[in-house]
C-alpha cells in the first residue's frame, strides 16, 4: 500500500469539520468497488470515490466510512487468505487504525454499528456499491435526485469541498505541474506523419513516470471540432492544428486540466493565427476577471463578448457583438461552458449535479452557450476553476438551417470559408481563486502563439 501521499492531519480535520456539520445524524461514506476490466476476472486499478478520498485519504476498495453520530469508524472487507500471495501484504486492521487514527472494523460488523438508525449516504460511482448501500440502509440508493435524508450530508460535503484546504491546494499544484510537463512532452513529440496516439503516449508517459495517471481520457486530436473526441488514430499533417486537452491525476487523487492547441508544422497559418489570437484574448480576459465575489457565469459573457468582437473584426460575423452573444450566434462557434470546478474530480462535485455547482436559487439558463455551463456560483478564495473558451467549426451546428437561423444575415459564410484550416481551438488553464484575485496554476505552459512556436522550435 502506497502511503506516501497520505495526509493524516488534513483528513482528521476534514472529518472533524464534517462531523460538526452533521451533529448526531449518522452518515455512511462509501469508497466504491473496483470495476471489472473486460470479461475476465481482472479489474481496473482501484480509485476511491472522491467524497471518501477527501475524508479518509486512501484508495481502500469496498471500504465504508461511518459517522455514527458520535465517532468515525471505518469498515473494511476481511482480507482473503491469498491476498498477500497475489497482491502483496497489506497493513492489518490494527495497523490501519494506527495510520488513519480511526477505529477499523470488519465490514460484517457494519449492520450492527448502524443499529438500524436512518443514516444518510451518497450513491457510490459504481452500481455494485449502490446495491450494497441499499441493502445496508434498507432503502434504494441510486444516482439521481437525492432523498431529503441525504441532503444535509450532500450540502455539508459541498460546503467543505468547494473551498480547498492547504493540502488540497498543494495537490492541485502538484497536478498542475505534472500537467504542464505532460503538455510540454506532447509539444515536443508532435511531428507530421505520426498518429495522434504517439503524441498521447508522450503526454501520458510523463504522467506515468511520476506514478500518476490521467484525470480523464486525454483528447489529442486534429479534429478539435469534436468536443469530446476520444479517437487517437488520425495521422498528423502539416497544416493541421492539434488540440490537446489532458490532465494529471496525482496519487492522492487531485486533478489537473489544461488545453492547448498547437500547429503540427510548428507554425500557425495566418488564418489559424487570427482565430487563435481571438480565443486567447477571450481566455485571458476571463482569467483576468477572476476574483472573490465574481459570479462565475459572468465569465461566460466576458469570453463570449471577446469572441464576438473578434469574429466581427475578422468579418466572419457582422452586427453588434453583444447582440451576437445574446442571440446565440457566438454559441454556434463556442457551444460549451467556459469552465468548471476542479478538485479531486476534474469536474469537481459533478456527482451532486447543479446542487453543488449552482448557487442556491440559481438554475441553468436555457440560452445557447449558457445551458452547457457547469458552474454558476460566486467565487470564493480557495475555489479552483478552469477557464476554457474555444472556437470550433462544427458541421452539426453550422450546416443546420434551424440552428443557424438565429444568425439571420449576420453570418458571412464566404468569409468563414477562408478559415477552413481551423476545425477547433480551445485554450484552458486551471485557476485558483485567491484573497486578492487569482493564481494561474498552469501559467508555466506556453500559451501565446509565438511562445508555442518558439517552444516547438527548441525541440
Ligand atoms: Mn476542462
Amino acid at each position: 500500500m502506497d502511503l506516501s501521499h497520505f495526509d493524516k492531519s488534513a483528513c482528521d480535520e476534514r472529518r472533524a469539520q464534517l462531523a460538526s456539520r452533521l451533529g448526531n445524524r449518522p452518515a455512511l461514506i462509501a469508497a466504491g468497488a473496483p470495476r471489472p476490466y473486460g470479461t475476465h476476472r481482472g479489474h481496473y486499478p482501484f480509485r476511491a470515490a472522491s467524497h471518501f478520498l477527501y475524508l479518509f485519504g486512501l484508495h481502500l476498495p469496498r471500504a465504508m466510512g461511518l459517522w455514527d453520530g458520535n465517532r468515525w469508524q471505518l469498515h473494511l472487507p476481511e482480507p482473503g487468505a491469498d491476498v498477500a500471495l497475489w497482491t502483496g501484504p497489506e497493513p492489518d486492521f490494527e495497523a490501519l487504525a494506527e495510520i488513519l487514527g480511526v477505529a477499523v472494523l470488519p465490514l460484517a460488523k457494519l449492520p450492527e454499528a448502524l443499529q438500524r438508525k436512518p443514516a444518510a449516504t451518497l450513491p457510490a460511482p459504481d452500481v455494485e456499491t449502490c446495491v450494497e448501500q441499499s441493502s445496508l440502509l434498507g432503502r434504494e440508493i441510486r444516482p439521481g435526485k437525492l432523498p431529503a435524508l441525504d441532503e444535509p450530508l450532500a450540502d455539508a460535503l459541498i460546503d467543505l469541498r468547494l473551498v480547498h484546504d492547504a493540502t488540497g491546494i498543494a495537490g492541485l499544484r502538484e497536478a498542475a505541474a505534472a500537467t504542464v510537463a505532460a503538455h510540454t512532452a506532447g509539444l515536443r513529440a508532435t511531428r507530421a506523419g505520426l498518429p495522434e496516439s504517439v503524441v498521447r503516449a508522450a503526454i501520458e508517459a510523463e504522467l506515468i513516470g511520476r506514478n500518476m495517471t490521467t484525470s480523464y481520457t486525454s483528447i489529442v486530436s486534429v479534429h478539435g471540432e469534436v468536443l469530446h473526441n476520444e479517437d487517437h488514430h488520425h495521422l498528423l499533417a502539416d497544416g493541421d492544428l492539434l488540440l490537446v486537452d489532458a490532465g494529471a491525476e496525482t496519487t492522492a487523487g487531485w486533478a489537473g486540466d489544461v488545453t492547448r492547441t498547437w500547429p503540427v508544422s510548428g507554425r500557425y497559418s495566418p488564418t489559424q493565427r487570427d482565430l487563435y489570437d481571438i480565443v486567447l484574448l477571450a481566455q485571458a480576459a476571463a482569467v483576468a476577471a477572476v476574483r472573490p465575489g465574481l459570479r462565475y457565469l459572468d465569465l461566460q459573457g466576458i469570453a463570449s463578448n471577446a469572441i464576438a468582437k473578434g469574429l466581427v473584426g475578422l468579418g466572419i460575423a457582422s452586427g453588434d457583438p453583444a447582440e451576437l452573444v445574446a442571440d446565440g450566434v457566438v454559441a454556434l462557434f463556442f457551444p460549451h461552458g467556459v469552465g468548471h470546478l476542479i478538485g479531486l474530480d476534474v469536474h469537481d462535485l459533478d456527482d451532486l449535479g447543479d446542487r453543488a455547482t449552482y448557487a442556491p436559487g440559481r438554475t441553468r439558463s436555457p440560452l445557447p452557450g449558457l445551458r452547457a455551463l457547469r458552474l454558476d456560483r460566486d467565487l470564493v478564495a480557495g475555489m479552483a476553476v478552469t477557464i476554457e473558451p474555444g472556437f470550433y467549426q462544427v458541421p452539426a451546428l453550422l450546416d443546420d438551417a434551424e440552428r443557424t437561423k438565429c444568425a439571420g444575415d449576420r453570418l458571412r459564410r464566404d468569409r468563414l470559408a477562408a478559415f477552413r484550416d481551423v476545425r477547433g481551438i480551445r485554450i484552458e488553464d486551471t485557476i485558483l481563486v485567491t484573497a486578492d484575485g487569482h493564481e494561474n496554476l498552469t501559467a508555466a505552459l506556453p500559451k501565446g502563439a509565438l511562445a508555442i512556436e518558439s517552444a516547438m522550435r527548441s525541440t
